[in-house]
C-alpha cells in the first residue's frame, strides 16, 4: 500500500483544489472514505470538496443525514452548480466506485483530471478517461484503505469522521464478517484510537424498523434450492444496494452457503447478486448469465426478462452443475 500512497501524495502535489465524490445513493462507506480523503488533502494545505448532489439530498438515508448532523468540522460541499466556482488546478478524485453510471454526477469526468480508488469488482463501464485508476478487490471497504492513507500521512481523524469511517467499514463487511482479514481489525483500531465513538456509530448504523421488517419478509419467503443454496426473489426493489443486502444477510443463517436474489429495477432490467462463503462458485452461474464478478461475489443485469425466466435459468444452471 505504501507505494500507492506516495503515489497518490504526488499526485496531490500536482494541483490546487479536489473535488471528491462517491456512487449515487452514498452509504457510510462512500461517505467515511471522502471524508477522510478530506482530512488528508487538507493536510497538504490544499481545498476538498466533496460533491453532494443537493437535489437528492432529502433522498439520501437518514444515517447519511445524521453523520452530516453530528459533524463539528466544516466539510464544503458543492453541487451541479456550486462546483463551477472552485478556483484552481482541480483534480477529482472518484472513491468507492469506478462506473460511469454509478457516479453522483457522472459530468465532471469529461471536466476534471480524474484519479479513482475503488474495491469493487471491475466492470466494462469503468471510467476510462481517468489517469489513475487503483481497484483492489481484496479490500473490505474504501474506509479501511483511507484510514491506513490516514496513517500514513501522520494525521488524527477528526473523531466524528473516524466513527463514519468505522461504520464504513461494519456496513461494507457486515459487521466484520466478509472479506475482513487482520488488516480490517487493524484498520478499526487505528479508528477508535483517533476517537472513534462505538455509540455514534450505533446511532449511524440504525436502520428504521420498517427496512428492516421489509427485508425480513423477503427472507422470510426465500426458499433452497439445494441443500446449501437459498433463492429469494424481491418484486419491489427500493433501491440499487437492497439485492447485495439480502443475499449478504442470507449467508447469516444456518446452512446457507450461497444465497441468489433476484430483483427488478425501475427501468425493467432484472438484477441478480449472488454471494457465497466461499467453497460454492456463484460466479461460475452469474457469467452464464450475462454478469460477472468473483467466486464469492457476483452479479447480473439482465434485460428483456422477466424475474421468472431468470429464476428458472438459474436453478437449472445449478442443478446442471450438481
Ligand atoms: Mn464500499
Amino acid at each position: 500500500m505504501e507505494q500507492l500512497f506516495k503515489k497518490l501524495n504526488s499526485i496531490i502535489q500536482e494541483y490546487d483544489s479536489f473535488i471528491i465524490m462517491g456512487h449515487k445513493d452514498p452509504d457510510l462507506d462512500s461517505l467515511g472514505s471522502s471524508l477522510g480523503l478530506c482530512e488528508i488533502i487538507e493536510s497538504f494545505g490544499k481545498k476538498p470538496y466533496i460533491f453532494l448532489n443537493d437535489k437528492h439530498l432529502e433522498n439520501y438515508n437518514s444515517n447519511i443525514n445524521q453523520a452530516f448532523e453530528k459533524m463539528e468540522k466544516d466539510v464544503i460541499c458543492v453541487n451541479e452548480r456550486s462546483y463551477k466556482k472552485i478556483e484552481g488546478k482541480i483534480l477529482l478524485i472518484v472513491t468507492d466506485v469506478h462506473m460511469v453510471d454509478r457516479l453522483e454526477y457522472p459530468k465532471l469526468v469529461d471536466i476534471f483530471d480524474t484519479i479513482v480508488l475503488d474495491h469493487h469488482i471491475k466492470s466494462k463501464n469503468y471510467i476510462k478517461t481517468a489517469k489513475f485508476i487503483y481497484i483492489d478487490t481484496n479490500l473490505s471497504s474504501m474506509s479501511e484503505l483511507i484510514t491506513y492513507y490516514a496513517k500514513y500521512v501522520n494525521i488524527d481523524l477528526d473523531n466524528v469522521i473516524a466513527t463514519i469511517l468505522l461504520a464504513g467499514i461494519e456496513i461494507d463487511t457486515n459487521g466484520f464478517n466478509l472479506k475482513t482479514t487482520s488488516k480490517t481489525y487493524e484498520a478499526a483500531s487505528t479508528l477508535m484510537e483517533m476517537g472513534a465513538d462505538s455509540i455514534l456509530k450505533q446511532e449511524l448504523l440504525k436502520e428504521s424498523k420498517d427496512d428492516y421488517v421489509k427485508r425480513a419478509s423477503f427472507i422470510r419467503d426465500s426458499f433452497m434450492i439445494n441443500d446449501c443454496i437459498a433463492m429469494c426473489i424481491v418484486n419491489k426493489l427500493s433501491n440499487s444496494m437492497e439485492l447485495a443486502e439480502i443475499a449478504e444477510e442470507l449467508l447469516t443463517f444456518e446452512d446457507i452457503k450461497a444465497s441468489y436474489v433476484i430483483g427488478k429495477f425501475d427501468n425493467d432490467v432484472i438484477g441478480v447478486s449472488a454471494r457465497s462463503l466461499g467453497d460454492i462458485d456463484v460466479n461460475s452461474v452469474i457469467s452464464k448469465i450475462g454478469g460477472g464478478g468473483h467466486s464469492s461475489n457476483a452479479a447480473a443485469q439482465v434485460k428483456d426478462k422477466t424475474i421468472k425466466e431468470v429464476r428458472y435459468e438459474i436453478i437449472d444452471l445449478i442443478q446442471k452443475k450438481d
